[in-house]
């Protein structure tokens, strides 16, 4: 009988971030927009209203094309990790990161979509990244898709909604699997694919207005369902390109826990928790869940398959299972009840949890339930591809940051994931979101800082862009160095 101490040997330590939030250089070497060009900073809108879908329009859209500043657009900006991405690895290394989960941005490579040839300098740019990864002993992960995609792409199909567009998708990641098989084993299709049903157009492009007037659901679960196949199809190319590679999906785990045992509560609970095990299910199980079938043709959602998706989601299934732990929710079936928001999610407040400064309830026990039940649900190997504590921090005068909060997260969380492995679960690896600050994805908001690293840079893109290592830094390569032991 096996018997499960401490962290597995090769434990891959390490952290997570996407093109979008930590590139910067929108513009160059040829790269076109994509949709999180032209997500603004809205402070003012409120996390219903974005979870609502009204976060952005055609009009929108036009008027930040119009406008050449990065100002208002953060994202644009990034930290200017295009620029600096050998010193941010440097420190990466330094800490002894073993992995860095990182996305490519698709308007890098094809800046329409449409392209029949694809832009070298993008290309050459991540070849640049993942070769001094190789170099510093930092096995990359990457994630094809981040939220975002060409914005020509969205403003020409509504993004996902069009069959078509699965084709591009498949010949970027061709490209990609081609060009960098040498130097990337680890792939993931879809960020939090999942998020379709949140905020549509950074997940798939889909622009509000150009929906069918009470036809929305059904847009978002068509876009959703190419969004599956394209996963498929890329899986298939992913393995026949580069043998020995692996692919995963990446899922938000929200588990969710009834506000009382009152059996109301229970049942709604469920349903949530089966919505949230829907998208990975048909990843891995290559899939729909009847149940899930069901309910959406009676909501009138009726998702139009071609000859053959049937057959490619069950062939060509993932190998792994990735996801985002932030938090967990709870539910309630009482009517009226005041509900609360985090990651754009809405759930009943837990009165057993805190909150973090935007509201995201901490519960690190969550982790480890989350861990258990996607283990026994799919047998699968598991990573963490982000968690992490979005924090406002404070730099003392001689320029240290005591980010004692994040410690505290991150131990907690730890020892949870030590105690999920001591039960059996399979998990081979840690990326914290994010190691170094970059640009919130809800909010744009600079100052809500996740990383080991600060980066000199507020919400309005003022700053050095210097980088400095945060206590959390010393404390986070020492759990690296021990394998976890020391926390
Ligand atoms: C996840 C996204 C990330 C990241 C993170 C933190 O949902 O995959 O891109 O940003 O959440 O969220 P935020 O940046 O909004 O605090």
């Amino acid at each position: 009988m096996t018997t499960y101490k401490g962290f597995p040997k090769n434990f891959m330590w390490g952290g997570a971030i996407a093109a979008n939030q930590a590139e910067g250089a929108w513009n160059v070497d040829g790269k076109g927009p994509s949709v999180a060009d032209v997500a603004s900073y809205k402070p003012h809108l409120s996390v219903e209203d974005y979870a609502g879908h009204v976060g952005i329009s055609t009009k929108m859209i036009e008027e930040a094309m119009a406008d050449p500043s990065d100002r208002d657009y953060p994202k644009r900006r990034g930290i200017d990790f295009y620029h600096r991405y050998k010193e941010d690895l440097a420190l990466f290394a330094e800490m002894g990161f073993k992995t860095l989960r990182v996305s490519i941005a698709w308007s890098r490579i094809f800046p329409t979509g449409e392209e029949s040839v694809p832009n070298e300098k993008g290309l050459q740019f991540y070849e640049n990244l993942f070769t001094e990864m190789k170099r510093l002993h930092i096995e990359p992960i990457v994630t094809l898709s981040h939220y975002e995609m060409p914005l020509a792409l969205s403003l020409k199909y509504n993004g996902w909604y069009e069959r078509k567009v699965v084709d591009y998708f498949v010949e970027f990641s061709r490209v990609c699997f081609t060009r960098y098989q040498n130097l990337v084993k680890y792939w993931l299709t879809f960020n939090e694919v999942d998020s379709i049903n949140r905020h549509p157009f950074t997940t798939a492009g889909i622009i509000p207005d150009r929906c069918p007037e009470g036809q929305e659901d059904q847009v978002v679960y068509q876009a959703l369902h190419h969004q599956l196949v394209a996963s498929a199809m890329v899986t298939k190319d992913c393995h026949e390109i580069i043998p020995g590679s692996l692919m995963g999906c990446m899922l938000t785990k929200l588990t969710t826990y009834p506000n009382t045992c009152n059996p109301n509560d229970v049942e709604i609970t469920l349903q949530r928790n089966l919505n949230n095990y829907f998208y990975s299910d048909v990843q891995v199980f290559g899939e729909y869940p009847i149940l899930t079938e069901r309910i959406l043709a009676s909501k009138g959602v009726h998702i139009r398959m071609e000859p053959g998706d049937r057959e490619v989601l069950k062939a060509h299934t993932v190998d792994f299972v990735s996801f985002s732990y932030y938090m967990s929710l709870t539910e309630s079936a009482e009517a009226g009840k005041e509900r609360t928001a985090g990651n754009t999610i809405m759930g009943v407040k837990n009165p057993y949890l805190p909150s973090t400064d935007w509201g995201w309830q901490i519960d690190p026990v969550g982790l480890k339930i989350s861990l258990i039940e996607l283990y026994d649900r799919y047998k699968k190997p598991l990573i963490i591809v982000e968690n992490g504590m979005g924090a406002v921090d404070e730099v003392a005068e001689d320029g240290s940051i005591h980010d004692e909060y994040r410690i505290q997260y991150f131990r907690d969380h730890f020892r949870q994931m030590k105690e999920a492995v001591e039960a059996g679960v399979d998990l081979f690896g840690y990326t914290s979101w994010a190691p170094i600050d970059l640009i919130s994805a809800s909010t744009s908001q600079m100052s809500k800082r996740y990383g080991f690293i600060y980066v000199d840079q507020d919400d309005l893109g003022n700053g050095t862009l210097a980088r400095s290592r945060k206590d959390s830094f010393h404390w986070y390569k020492k759990v690296i160095e021990t394998n976890g032991e020391e926390l």
